[in-house]
């Protein structure tokens, strides 16, 4: 009964990736995800199972733990947008020095229903997600068959599709 309510108040579904390189990486998530549906204005639909996952685009820095969430929200794109800053900030988050670079909490935007957004504070679908394996890995634990809105292929297929011997991502039981 509670879930559908919460369906019903929240008419949006979007998915989320979460990711952390610095203290104590898997807690950092949970938090995360936990900040954002403590708000009231999200109801968390699935979560992904958590990954060790090599760094990518800048090398130089500690692995990252990664996982991915469904959500349904009631909140539009930027109020989202928005409120996943403000969680990075109170988790500690620093403002970038490296682009690409360690950070305590990350939590991105992937998909928003199959809405394309192109503005200068927001793209969606987020613009590298199709080329990440710490993204596309668990993105297939929720759900393989998500269709991209704007490659018009499912996550399975792009997962398929990456290069096999790149970017490690290693399950934490
Ligand atoms: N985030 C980045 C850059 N590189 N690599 C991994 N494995 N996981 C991340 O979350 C990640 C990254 C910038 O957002
Ligand atoms: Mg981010
Ligand atoms: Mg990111």
């Amino acid at each position: 009964m509670q879930c559908l309510k919460d369906f019903h108040l929240h008419p949006h579904t979007a998915l989320l990736s979460v990711g952390s390189n610095m203290g104590d990486k898997l807690l950092n998530c949970r938090k995360g995800i936990d900040a954002l549906t403590a708000t009231g204005n999200c109801t968390l639909i699935k979560r992904s199972r958590f990954y060790q996952t090599e760094p990518v685009d800048f090398k130089d820095q500690a692995w990252f733990v990664n996982g991915v969430f469904q959500i349904r929200t009631d909140l539009s794109p930027w109020k989202l947008f928005e409120e996943i800053k403000r969680i990075e900030r109170d988790a500690g988050r620093k403002s970038q020095t490296i682009r690409y670079g360690p950070r305590i909490l990350d939590l991105d935007i992937l998909l928003y229903d199959d809405q394309v957004i192109e503005t200068e504070t927001l793209t969606i679908p987020h613009p590298r997600m199709h080329k990440r394996r710490f993204v596309l890995k668990p993105v297939c634990d929720i759900d393989p068959d998500i269709n991209h809105p704007v490659f018009k292929r499912t996550m399975g297929q792009l997962l398929e599709g990456l290069d096999k011997t790149s970017q490690e991502v290693i399950l934490i039981s």
